[in-house]
């Protein structure tokens, strides 16, 4: 069975891409600062709270007020397949339009909820 990525590009208050991978029923999220790379640029990623499986599909507009308001739109989506998953490190290939090949989040030492998310060479 394939697992859902995607990436919303969420317009808030900072533009940023929020990546999200779906794993045991839900989908664990970071928030990247920065636009994710196809090409190996290691890219900020902060680990932020799983959102429903139904969010995958989400785009719209979170009105003022809210926490996260702004322009959500889906900025690539597809299936991912875990390589390798540990608390601190995910190797996984992702199968999407604008990221595809075999990409790595790496937690950072010492961090709470900082990770790197780059893609691998081959
Ligand atoms: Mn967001």
């Amino acid at each position: 069975m394939s697992l859902i990525y995607v990436v919303h590009k969420h317009r808030s208050r900072q533009l940023h891409y929020d990546l999200r991978l779906e794993r045991k029923g839900v989908l664990m999220s970071w928030a990247v600062p920065k636009q994710p790379s196809n090409s190996g640029l290691k890219r900020l990623a902060m680990r932020v709270e799983n959102h429903a499986l139904d969010y995958a599909k989400f785009e719209g507009e979170i009105p003022e007020g809210q926490y996260g308001a702004g322009i959500v739109e889906i900025w690539d989506k597809g299936t991912w397949l875990p390589e390798s998953v540990k608390k601190d490190k995910i190797v996984f290939e992702l199968h999407g339009k604008k990221l595809s090949g075999r990409f790595a989040l790496i937690k950072l030492a010492n961090s709470e909820k900082s990770w790197l998310f780059f893609k691998l060479k081959d």
